[in-house]
């Protein structure tokens, strides 16, 4: 005898109703015309050339680092060409007192929030000194777990709300970092108390090599945010304006006492994921020429062109002005301390246990008798 109910269901409509609840918000289209002046962010002249000299400065830093890194000069490079809207203007958005957490992949907001260019290089090169930041300085290293930084991120921001400070922490991470514990621990967490926190996702296609729908059954990342009971968008993340607007929209959502809201930002990076990688076995060159259309910097030039405020003079001095400032960076990193282990080892604890005491005086008595 077959068992049947009554009524059914409509499952299917049901995972169709998700998908249609998550718009694309864009301002600028490809030929830097606006689409949507509601978004279109109220900056002034003077802000707007900034934030260009940023996106230029990102693209040039770039190009020049994954250079650096063929010769042999730094150590491993991830790529950030194409992402310059996701993870610059972003970053612009931010307030002085506001705290970063990004991946591998985003030095250079880094370096904007404020750590020197030699700090980011020593951090390449796998030195010590490379995570040790400035005191005041509101940002994490780097973060290599994937996913590892967002319970971090939303732990700092747990704290900013106890102690009632009127700051947000931002964090920027992959599509790849959706597919891990950590993401949905702190988005719900952060959700439950109600914390200023911005979780950023740069959904690029990939986790490596892996498709983002391969990763996942859901159409967008921005619907993960449902589970947690925060908002959650989808936005342009190669249109520079859009992307700063997000973070402003969820910046003024958060201080307002609202809580944390997910942004996720659809982009590409235009390179390799990291300099060991080889993107052509799993792209195809016309995935990378029709994203290459989409290029946040073409679009925001033409923008500004269009309002005056950029010319290709400006940009070509922008790009001499980084490649000088790597070239000093690169030397001041040439002459760090070799690293030592009885370092690694001190850097360990703040009182180191007993067996870790004789392996220190074990590495410092040899390391004294290669330096003789
Ligand atoms: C917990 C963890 N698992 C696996 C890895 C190896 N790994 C390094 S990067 C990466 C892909 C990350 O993809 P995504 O989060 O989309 O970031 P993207 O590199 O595209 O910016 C993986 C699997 C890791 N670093 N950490």
């Amino acid at each position: 005898m077959s068992k049947k109910n009554a009524k059914t269901i409509d499952l299917d409509s049901l995972v169709k109703g998700y998908e249609d609840a998550f718009p694309f918000y864009q301002v600028l289209a490809p030929t830097g015309e606006v689409v949507n002046s509601d978004l279109e962010p109220n900056l002034s002249d003077e802000e707007l050339t900034e934030l260009m000299r940023r996106l230029v400065w990102a693209r040039t830093y770039d190009k020049r680092v994954t250079l650096l890194n063929r010769q042999g000069a730094l150590g491993n490079y991830a790529p950030g060409g194409g992402q310059e809207a996701s993870q610059v203007a972003t970053q612009f958005a931010l307030e002085d007192g506001d705290f970063f957490a990004g991946t591998y992949r985003d030095l250079v907001p880094l370096i904007f929030h404020g750590l020197p260019l030699e700090k980011a290089f020593l951090w390449y090169k796998g030195h010590m000194k490379g995570n040790e930041f400035p005191e005041e300085l509101q940002a994490y290293a780097p973060q290599v777990i994937v996913g590892g930084h967002i319970t971090h991120a939303m732990g700092v921001a747990f704290g900013m709300k106890k102690r009632q400070k009127n700051n947000v922490v931002m964090s920027l991470s992959g599509d790849g970092a959706t597919s891990q514990g950590d993401f949905y621990e702190g988005i719900n967490f952060a959700g439950a108390y109600n914390v200023p926190y911005i979780p950023i996702i740069q959904n690029n296609g990939y986790g490596i090599s892996v498709p983002v729908d391969e990763q996942t059954n859901a159409k967008t990342l921005a619907q993960k945010a449902v589970a947690a009971g925060i908002p959650g968008i989808q936005v342009d993340g190669m249109d520079p304006l859009a992307m700063y607007s997000a973070v402003k929209v969820a910046r003024d959502h958060a201080l307002a006492g609202k809580g944390p809201v997910l942004i996720e930002a659809l982009t590409y990076r235009f390179g390799p994921h990291t300099m060991s990688d080889d993107p052509t076995r799993y792209r195809k060159d016309e995935e990378l020429e029709e994203w290459e259309q989409k290029d946040p910097l073409v679009r925001m030039n033409k923008y500004l062109e269009a309002k005056g405020l950029w010319s290709e003079e400006q940009g070509e001095e922008v790009d001499e002005a980084c490649k000088q400032e790597i070239k000093q960076a690169v030397a001041a990193v040439g002459q760090a301390d070799k690293q030592k282990v009885s370092d690694f080892l001190k850097n360990m604890y703040d009182v180191s246990p007993q067996n870790i005491q004789e392996q220190i005086a074990e590495y410092e008595e040899k390391e004294m008798n290669e330096d003789e």
